[in-house]
This record gives structure tokens, sequence and C-alpha cells, in this order.
């Protein structure tokens, strides 16, 4: 799965999604899927190539190698009798593929940011995630983006672990309630579930910003014509009509 190739496009499809897009927009015209683009940001090792897999291929690489760039594959997913297609973007983690990353977060319409239990740094991190991806995504509602914190390798033993789940869902109350859940993609532990619950963040999203625009939309029924001023050509009289 961990090409050398700055960009992958291994996906079935190549178009990148429009972040804030209405619903109608987003479905594609030829399956009437409503298309997703998902990025999946977190510190380099903690298992972002791994989850992808795990989820499109139910596969698990035990010697997964460090993504350069970025990676895409697509994936349907069906919930409450609708089905999505995620085009899931697959990041570099390591500071040194900055610039190679950061131009694919536009357009995004769900960000898993990610950690591993087993790695106090990689959670550390994460506050840094989110604040690269609202800088390079250029989103419009940046403090309702929909996020989702995943830590991953929930498989490590209890003395491995450097993350309690306690410490996430604090994180998580400070910094607008995302969902949470931990995964193993070694495993199969919460991955699908893991990629439901962004699905689902974006639906209730879309339905707030939904809202937010019908209640910005004027009745034009409502609305007395403006008072239109009339002056004779030599400017002598004037009068305002009703
Ligand atoms: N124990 C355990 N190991 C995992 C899990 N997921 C990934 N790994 C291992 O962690 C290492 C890194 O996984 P990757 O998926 O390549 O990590 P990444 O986040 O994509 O890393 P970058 O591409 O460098 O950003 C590999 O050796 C994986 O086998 C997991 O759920 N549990
Ligand atoms: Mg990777």
């Amino acid at each position: 799965m961990s090409g050398n190739n700055v960009v992958l496009g291994r996906g079935s499809g190549s178009r990148v999604g429009a972040g804030g897009t209405p619903l109608a927009q987003k479905r594609l015209n030829t399956s009437k899927n409503v298309l997703l683009k998902v990025v999946i940001l977190g510190n380099g090792g903690v298992g972002k190539s791994c989850l992808m897999n795990r989820f499109v291929s139910n596969h698990f690489d035990q010697h997964s190698f460090h993504t350069i760039g970025v990676e895409f594959l697509n994936k349907d997913l069906e919930i409450n009798g609708e089905t999505y297609t995620l085009q899931i973007w697959d990041t570099a983690g390591q500071e040194r593929f900055k610039s190679l990353r950061t131009p694919f977060y536009r357009g995004s319409d769900v960000c898993l940011i990610t950690y591993a239990v087993n790695d106090q740094k990689s959670f550390k991190d994460v506050s840094m995630w989110c604040k690269e991806f609202l800088t390079y995504a250029d989103v419009k509602e940046g403090s309702t983006f929909p996020f989702i914190l995943v830590g991953n390798k929930a498989d490590v033993s209890e003395e491995g672990r450097q993350v309690t789940q306690e410490e996430a869902r604090t994180w998580c109350k400070e910094n607008g309630n995302p969902p949470f859940i931990e995964t193993s993609a070694k495993d199969a532990i919460n991955v699908e579930l893991a990629f439901q619950m962004a699905v689902d963040r974006w639906i209730k999203f879309e339905e707030k910003m939904d809202r937010h625009y019908e209640s910005e939309v004027v009745d034009l029924r409502s609305v007395k014509p403006p008072q239109r001023a009339s002056c004779c050509m030599n400017g002598q009289s004037s009068r305002t009509e009703e």
C-alpha cells in the first residue's frame, strides 16, 4: 500500500469533493452516491495507512512503510439506505513531507485526526494537526468543521498504553466535541465504525449548515417595496411613492 509516489490515485474515481457543498450537489451524476472527501491526518507511524487499508481491503500490513505525500482510495459505505462514496486521502505524517500533503486538504468534507494510544507524542500533536488542517483546507466554518478523533493501536497491552480514553475525551470536550473512537487496524476493531462516525458527523454538519442557510432566506413577499423617489426632469420637484 505504501508506494513511493507523491500521489497515488488508486480509487475508482479521482474527483475531489468540495467541502461544504450542499447535499444535492454532492451526488455523483452516474451512481447517485454522495461523494465525500475524507482526509486522515496524524503523526508518522500512528497507523493511518493501515486504517485506510483495513477499511478498504480488509488487509493489514505489519511492515507498512511511511507514506510519501498522499495516497487515496475509494470505498462505498451504506448508511440508512444512502450510499456514500468515501474518497479517503491518506497523508504522510512525517514533518518532512508537510509541503507534499497540505495542498490536498482543500475540498475535504471530513477529517480524521489520528494518534496511537501507545505514543503520547502523537496525542500531544493532535491540536497541531487540527490547526494545520484548518490553515490549509481554507474552510469557512473552522470552529464547526467535522473532525473525528481516532486513537489507533488499541490492541496494545495496558503496559504499552500511554494515552487513556479519559485524556482523549477531555481533549474532545475542550476542542469542539468531535466524536472519539479507539481502533485497531491490526485486529480490525472499530475501523468501519470510525468511518461511519465520520460520515455521520458530516451529515449532522450539513443539516446544521442547511438550517443556517434556511434561516437566512428572505421571503420576498413579506418585504415591503423600497420607497422610490421620482424627480421631474428639471429637478424642481420630487415626490416619494408609497
Ligand atoms: N499494534 C498495532 N500496530 C499497528 C496498527 N496500525 C498500524 N500499525 C503498525 O504501525 C506501523 C505504522 O503504520 P502506518 O499505517 O504505516 O502508519 P502511518 O500513520 O501511515 O505512517 P506515515 O505514513 O509515516 O504517516 C506499521 O508497522 C504498522 O504495522 C494497529 O492498529 N496496532
Ligand atoms: Mg502512511
